[in-house]
């Protein structure tokens, strides 16, 4: 961080003596010099004409940390010289600076990248390979056209997929999701594709809450200033809500005004939680389900519960608000009281030999959370990235729900904290004919063995069954063909049979390790060399637009998506054409989603007067959000969208599908949010062999891959995997060694951080380095991806990717 900060510090504090000097110089020219001086003055008298010249321009960093940051890059001859940051508002958080993290700042070490794309090209070795050859435009795209053309005319609509992506969040415009990309929109233009459901960010969680509330949301973290306890699982916003319009600063803020006591659950001592918690208990990967058990069992057993909140918001808490077709004692008490199914109490004692807590603290912590009142219950992602992530996320809601924190200033609902949004219109997408959905997770499944695919085994919705597999493939700003998707030796297998998914189209910036595998690539111009609205993200109380405009001329053969995807709509036929475009240039689709923008929120400024500040801002009018607060107040007014309306801690509609889908021994779907064991969990037979829980945190040093490839960021932040003492000394590993870490998967090579800021028996690495093997060789991995080594293994509900549930053995090379 500090270096590339101080390049550019240097860099701007260069700049403003240079024209201190030059003044000077000017002020001086008359007098004849001796010519040494003579040519150091005009030097510097040049050096005032080029800083004068600095044009600077308003961008924004779109990649998918959950932030999103202001950038104002000063240009000068068509060159992004040196980057700053938000420079309007002031430190009160509601109209506070969107401060650029580390990554952000250096965003112009990624503009100017020795490895970018700069020509289409096409596949000449085999896939993965790397080996391309530059082709022309109009060669790549008339593949492509030819190819989608061939593909739908061979096997339907169906065969084509819009691949996962998150490389560019946020535009109008320029936006990789696939649920809202111009690459969507040109597939519903020409019949449709297959569909997704989920993401790799919270396919858990998104899946499960809504079982237990109709949606997903939380209080705002602001709302912290009203609690007297916050209480955080897994939920790291230092490193993943990094910059200013994220939340840390807001948090601490907060915090500073309530007062109220920390609490960190985490394997790793983060970030977020140095120095600034008042208590870490580190937890085995997994469990967070059965430390909720243990807090519930003293919860009940020390009358803490709060009953009329029960009774009245919540079904099935005990006998008297169990539903209709539930058996006796199906209810959450009988559960936790050891009178259900199970026949097993859910003592602290209990939940300590599975979490590896002490039985003494979950009972203070019960007291705790069962006294302090409001308290602030949340959780990150981290969690419910786990195999058996869905009933993870369900518990830690309990904890709110138990203790009547639902729906109340201070309080929370046990999700992730929820944020203030102004307004954005995107491009339209249009209706996709194809009702068939895959998780997203399971594209390699798709691929591999679409037809068999079902809807009670693999989750398949939509229709019973897939009827193709898939076979043309769009990759769209994102590194999940390899990368960032499981096991990526197994893809690699996958993808090398070309007979299988024929066509793989990449449009990206470098030569990622997914772009390897492209038949066509595509040289994509970054999001801040277009212009586009930009509206926030994570960013608390206050929303914002940024307006951002093309820093620099494209240069080389990059060309921005809307004309890649035009000019294969204008290939596939002319009514296609028009349909793409409707007769619009990117421009003046800009200024019709604005427009529409307006009509919504008439209180936005003008287009011009946006494009001039490029910055708005504006506080959420309503203060702090509270998450089911209607609810909370009129519970028959405002019912949550539940199928009885209110909150359910038994889920008829989950026995149901626990009843009738197939499921292997090892998973497990309840009505009840339990603790279940799982798969390559702690407790897994595979731990005889592979005695280490593993899992990739989302780290400061990259936005998963994205920023992978800058040298300073890299020095800054290392690669490392994180052991602890006890488990590198029977290891004979010291702090800096370099390690193999492995499964039956794959190895990969890293250095060992030995530390105790992680529990014993657990492992962990940044997720997202990029993977650096010799496929046709030994496929060791020295960029030490942890995907090297995550499983292709869906989770039993969502069917959604457990890339936090793995084991693995280090050793010292
Ligand atoms: N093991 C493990 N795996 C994980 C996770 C984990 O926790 N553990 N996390 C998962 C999660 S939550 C997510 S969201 C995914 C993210 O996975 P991805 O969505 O694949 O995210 P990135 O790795 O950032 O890749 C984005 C790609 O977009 C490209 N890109 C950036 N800007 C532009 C642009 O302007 N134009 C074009 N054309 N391309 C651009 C980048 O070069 C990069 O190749 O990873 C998932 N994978
Ligand atoms: N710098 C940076 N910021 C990012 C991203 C990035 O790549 N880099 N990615 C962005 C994206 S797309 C997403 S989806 C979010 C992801 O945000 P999260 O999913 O919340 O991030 P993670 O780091 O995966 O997990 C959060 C914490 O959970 C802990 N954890 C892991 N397993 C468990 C468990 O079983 N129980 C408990 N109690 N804790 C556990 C981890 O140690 C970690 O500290 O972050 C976003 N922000
Ligand atoms: S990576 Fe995220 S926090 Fe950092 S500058 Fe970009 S948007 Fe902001
Ligand atoms: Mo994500």
């Amino acid at each position: 961080m500090s270096n590339q900060y101080r390049r550019d510090g240097v860099t701007r504090r260069n700049l403003i003596k240079n024209s201190a000097i030059s003044g000077l110089a000017l002020a001086v020219s008359a007098i004849p010099l001796p010519f040494g001086l003579r040519a150091a003055t005009s030097a510097l008298a040049s050096s005032l004409a080029s800083a004068a010249a600095d044009k600077v321009v308003w961008g924004a960093c779109s990649v998918n940390c959950g932030s999103r940051c202001a950038l104002r890059l000063h240009v000068r001859d068509n060159e992004v010289s040196w980057v700053e940051t938000d420079n309007t508002g002031d430190d009160v958080y509601g109209n506070h600076q969107v401060r650029a993290c580390l990554r952000g700042r250096s965003i112009r070490r990624r503009i100017n990248h020795p490895a970018r794309l700069n020509y289409p090209m096409k596949r000449t070795g085999k896939r993965g390979e790397g080996k391309f050859v530059r082709i022309s435009w109009d060669e790549a795209l008339d593949t492509i056209t030819r190819s989608l053309k061939n593909m739908v005319e061979k096997y339907g609509n169906e065969a084509v997929y819009i691949h996962y992506s998150s490389g560019i969040v946020g535009g109008n415009i320029t936006r990789s999701s696939p649920y809202a990309s111009l690459v969507t929109r040109l597939m519903n233009c020409y019949g449709g594709s297959l569909r997704q459901y989920g993401t790799y960010s919270t396919a858990q969680i998104a899946c499960a809450m809504p079982y237990t509330y109709g949606s997903n949301e939380g209080n705002s973290t602001s709302d912290i200033e009203n609690s007297k306890l916050v209480v955080l699982f897994g939920n790291n916003p230092a490193e993943t809500r990094m910059g200013g319009g994220g939340i840390t600063y807001y948090l601490g803020q907060a915090r500073e005004r309530s007062n109220a006591r920390t609490i960190v659950i985490d394997p790793r001592y983060t970030d977020t939680a140095a120095g600034r918690e008042d208590e870490w208990l580190p937890i085995r990967p997994g469990t967070d389900a059965a430390l909720v058990a243990g807090i519930a069992h003293v919860l009940i057993s020390e009358n803490l519960v709060d009953q009329p909140f029960l009774d009245r918001y919540c079904i099935g808490y005990d006998e008297k608000t169990l539903p209709e077709g539930a058996p006796a004692n199906g209810h959450y008490k009988a559960y936790i009281l050891g009178l259900g199914e199970d026949g097993v109490a859910k003592t602290p004692r209990w939940a300590s030999a599975i979490t590896g807590i002490p039985a003494d603290k979950i009972i203070k912590l019960a007291r705790e959370i069962g006294s302090a009142k409001p308290a602030y219950i949340a959780q990150g992602w981290g969690p419910q990235r786990q195999a058996n992530g869905e009933l993870t996320a369900r518990a830690i809601a309990m904890l709110p729900i138990l203790t009547g924190n639902v729906g109340i200033n201070g309080g929370n609902s046990g999700a992730r904290e929820s944020t203030y949004t102004i307004t954005i219109e995107r491009m339209p997408v249009l209706t996709n004919p194809v009702n068939a959905q895959i998780s997203c997770f399971s594209w390699t499944d798709a691929i591999v063995r679409g037809p068999e695919m079902t809807a009670r085994r693999d989750g398949v919705r939509g229709k019973e069954k897939l009827d193709v597999p898939i076979k043309f493939l769009w990759n769209y700003a994102g590194n999940t063909i390899t990368n960032q998707h499981s096991d990526i030796n197994k893809t690699h297998d996958i993808l090398q049979d070309d007979s299988r998914c024929e066509m793989i189209v990449v449009i990206d910036n470098f030569m990622t390790s997914s772009a390897k595998y492209a038949d066509i690539l595509l040289p994509d111009l970054m999001t801040v060399e277009q212009q586009d609205i930009i509206p926030n993200d994570y960013a608390g109380n206050m929303g914002y637009l940024i307006f951002i405009q093309p820093a620099t001329q494209p240069k080389f053969e990059r060309r921005p998506i809307y004309w890649i995807t035009s000019e294969v709509a204008r290939r596939l036929g002319p009514d296609i054409y028009q349909k793409f475009t409707e007769g619009r240039t990117q421009e003046q689709w800009l200024k019709y989603l604005y427009a529409r923008m307006q009509e919504k929120d008439p209180q936005l400024p003008s287009y011009e007067a946006l494009r001039a500040m490029g910055i708005y801002k504006r506080k959420d009018p309503n203060g702090h959000f509270v998450a089911y607060q209607q609810f909370r107040a009129d519970p028959d007014a405002h019912p949550l969208k539940t199928p009885s309306g209110k909150i359910e801690i038994y889920s008829s509609q989950l026995a149901e599908i626990a009843a009738s889908w197939q499921l292997e021994k090892d998973e497990t779907i309840s009505p009840l949010p339990v603790y279940a064991p799982t798969f390559e969990g702690w407790d897994a037979p595979e731990r005889s062999v592979y005695p280490l829980q593993l899992f990739g945190f989302h780290f400061k040093g990259r936005t998963h891959s994205s920023y992978g490839n800058i040298d300073v960021l890299k020095a800054a932040c290392r690669q490392e995997v994180w052991i602890n003492p006890i488990d590198a000394q029977s290891r004979a590993i010291a702090d800096g060694d370099k390690v193999r870490v492995f499964n039956e998967r794959g190895e990969l090579r890293i250095t060992a951080k030995v530390t105790p800021r992680i529990m014993p028996g657990v492992t962990a690495m940044g997720q997202g380095a990029w993977h650096e093997a010799n496929m046709s060789g030994d496929r060791v991995d020295y960029g030490a991806c942890i995907n090297t080594l995550t499983t292709q293994r869906p989770s039993p509900l969502a069917k959604g990717n457990p890339q936090h549930t793995n084991l693995v053995e280090i050793q010292k090379i």
